[in-house]
């Protein structure tokens, strides 16, 4: 039985320049999903569910649990002393932890502290989202927004914490994908799917489909196409979509499938955010041997331009992110 700890240091063993900030920064995370699992699992008995009637800068109405997640990730990065600051679905502007600490440390975190948040009230896994990057910036200065502004393919480590039936940890250093699951007695996350990878093929489509009338044709017909009945390719395939990024995402990666959540007629950029939604999500997925798309090109070239972006999302099994690919440029 290895623990994350273990397994992080074993892992930074591998890199003879690593110097243990990594380690440290995602052990901050560790603690952090710890305390917040604790929380969720009292969601119904302690008074924590619900809005605070609070809307944020996307303009969605904040959860209580959202901003708690957002406290407590916040408070245990900054304490641990790794990042120089943090970006957050939560907050407008990006946090600089510009103290002599925080402007000697290399590294900045964008994260979605409780994705899928509305799900809380009915007991519907939520999760965390967390994207790691080096500053541009020179160390010994504040933190300035070009260091969060950067693209995908430039994280150095990204991952998800999901509080469902059990409550997991995946995470990557580009090195592959890898999930521990915690022990609830103990409070100890342990290494259950070390390689995590995705089957080329997929069966299964997450959308929400109540927009398909709002979607590019393109989607529609690939939509189509995953109902067609066709034994060779194991048509049609199973819709399954829980409204709950982490938990589709995770699903899809161990069964193989796609998750989109496209342009709509009413939102032309979709609904997820790049930078601490969809980019750690693309990390994971290529690292896991899929794929994941703005419907054109990879997500993880996109320079942002904006702390906040939306970016229409394709994501999964290799084949399945091709194929409608493939129809949205040919029914453009
Ligand atoms: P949130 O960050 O406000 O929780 O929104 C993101 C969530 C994703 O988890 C989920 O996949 C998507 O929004 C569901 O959106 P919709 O209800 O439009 O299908
Ligand atoms: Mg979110």
């Amino acid at each position: 039985m290895i623990t994350l700890g273990e397994y992080i240091i074993e892992k930074q063993n591998d890199f003879p320049e690593a110097s243990g900030e990594l380690s440290s920064l995602l052990g901050a995370i560790r603690l952090a999903a710890k305390v917040v699992n604790r929380e969720i699992n009292k969601a119904g008995i302690a008074d924590i569910i619900g809005t605070t009637g609070v809307e944020n800068v996307q303009g969605e109405v904040q959860q209580k649990m959202d901003l708690y997640a957002n406290d407590k990730f916040k408070t245990a990065l900054e304490a641990r002393g790794e990042v120089c600051g943090i970006a957050s679905e939560e907050e407008d502007e990006f946090i600089a932890f510009d103290d002599k600490r925080g402007c000697n440390s290399k590294y900045v975190v964008l994260m979605d502290p409780l994705d899928g948040s509305s799900n809380i009230d009915v007991n519907v896994s939520v999760g965390t989202i967390f994207s790691i990057y080096k500053r541009i910036s020179p160390l010994g200065a504040p933190v300035i927004l070009d260091d969060f502004l950067q693209p995908g393919d430039q994280q150095v480590a990204a991952g998800y914490v999901i509080y469902g039936s059990s409550t997991m940890l995946v995470y990557t250093t580009g090195n592959g994908v890898h999930g521990f699951t915690c022990d609830p007695s103990l409070g100890v996350f342990y290494l259950s799917h070390e390689n995590m990878t995705i089957p080329e093929d997929g069966q299964i489509y997450s959308v929400n489909e109540g927009n398909y009338l709002k979607f590019p044709l393109g989607v529609k017909k690939y939509l189509k196409y995953c109902q067609e009945i066709d034994s060779a390719t194991n048509r049609p395939y199973t819709s399954r979509y829980i409204g709950s990024l982490v938990s589709d995402f995770h699903r899809n990666l161990l069964k193989g499938g796609i998750y989109m959540y496209p342009s709509t007629a009413s939102a032309p950029k979709g609904k997820l955010r790049l930078l601490y939604e969809c980019n750690p999500m693309a990390f994971l997925m290529e690292q896991a041997g899929g794929k994941a798309s703005d419907g054109e090109k990879r997500i993880m070239e996109i320079v942002p331009t904006e702390l906040h972006q939306r970016v229409p999302f394709f994501c999964g099994s290799n084949n399945m992110v091709d194929d409608v690919q493939l129809m949205m440029k040919k029914h453009t």
